[in-house]
């Protein structure tokens, strides 16, 4: 697919004018297709995530065709620039973060954790020295439902010092404070709960930098009943220094800068939506999430069943983190991004797109 593609074309693609009704036939919605990055409107391979159970699902490729309509320009700025992802990366690159794995029951579950130290790139020309658990940054979600216990086996793959230490409520003995050297390898014993969202990060010296370098990931405990069906995503928000100045150079949700504003998350108009976001970053104090032209109800910590507030901007300490439940009842785009714009800017821009 190269070249424009004509608006017939893009009704097509979409499924006929019928999907967008009037809006897509007469309105600028159908324009915005016509202007879309080929790359984008023609494979359309973003992200979706799916709709029961609790937990999303990658699109089938008939409904990853609905994935054009972004304004024309967007997917080479004018919010992205320098901070877009590779080139090469394609829309379900971070499906694997995007969409958290499904709720797990069991009295107790083995999993493995290493920590590797590679090359990672992190925006069309932005490659940092990441270290990350399980070769990823964020790291692997973690769910299990509260007191659930995770036997977890951690190995150090690299030459320095790592560990795992969780936030949430647990035995100090196994708080993953302690460094265990390279080559090293130990056992944590962890008791899942309170149902929240909480983060999990390496907690050896200096600790920023290890944080920095990518050694954050998410784990979500459900209460025992479960949580109401809804479209589940995890945003986890971060700071990229490649330079190692001491400062973040660049900024990401779930690990690539500017993915979401390339390609954008899709939900289905008028569905619940809940959102597990976390704060990951370092060296900025605070960070944000905000949402355009919707509300969302905030659980802060995703602690309770009762949310604490209703808001369109909720912000975020280092290592806060919240669930958010909303629904996008008209099709369109709606942009987030933290109201740090100086964040924002360099390569926090995301977008929901309301199919
Ligand atoms: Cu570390």
């Amino acid at each position: 697919m190269t070249g424009k593609i004509t608006r017939r074309q893009a009704l097509k693609r979409l499924g006929g004018a019928t999907l967008f009704g009037a809006g897509v036939a007469g309105g600028a919605f159908a324009g915005q297709i016509i202007g879309a990055e080929p790359a984008v409107a023609g494979e359309g391979e973003t992200y979706a995530p799916g709709g029961h159970s609790g937990h999303g699902v990658p699109a089938g490729p008939a409904e990853r065709r609905l994935s054009g309509g972004l304004p024309a320009g967007a997917a080479a700025g004018p919010y992205s620039g320098e901070f877009s992802p590779p080139e090469w990366m394609k829309g379900a690159e971070l499906d694997h973060v995007t969409v958290p794995p499904p709720p797990s029951r069991q009295a107790v579950r083995e999993l493995e954790m290493t920590v590797v130290e590679a090359p990672l790139q992190v925006s069309r020309s932005h490659t940092v020295d990441a270290w990350m658990y399980n070769g990823t940054a964020p790291g692997p979600t973690i769910r299990a439902t509260e007191g659930e216990l995770l036997r977890i086996r951690f190995r150090n793959f690299t030459g320095h010092d790592h560990n795992l230490h969780f936030h949430g409520r647990h035995s100090p003995f196994y708080d993953g404070w302690e460094p265990v050297p390279p080559g090293g390898e130990t056992v944590y014993e962890i008791e899942a709960g309170p149902a929240g969202v909480h983060p999990y990060h390496c907690h050896s010296m200096p600790i920023d930098q290890h944080i920095a370098r990518g050694l954050y990931g998410v784990f979500i405990v459900d209460p025992p009943g479960g949580r109401p069906e809804a479209h589940e995503i995890v945003l986890v928000l971060a700071g990229w220094d490649p330079e190692e100045r001491g400062y973040n150079q660049l900024y990401a949700w779930n690990g690539i800068a500017g993915f979401y504003d390339k390609f954008p998350i899709r939900i289905p108009a008028g569905e619940p939506v809940r959102a597990y976001v976390v704060n990951a970053t370092e060296y900025d104090p605070v960070a944000s999430f905000h949402l355009h032209a919707e509300t969302f109800k905030v659980y802060p910590a995703g602690i309770g069943e009762v949310p604490a507030f209703e808001h369109d901007v909720v912000q975020f300490g280092q290592m806060d983190r919240a669930i958010l439940e909303f629904t996008l009842s008209e099709r369109g785009r709606y942009m987030f991004h933290p109201h740090q714009h100086s964040i924002a800017m360099r390569g926090a821009m995301g977008w929901f797109a309301a199919i």
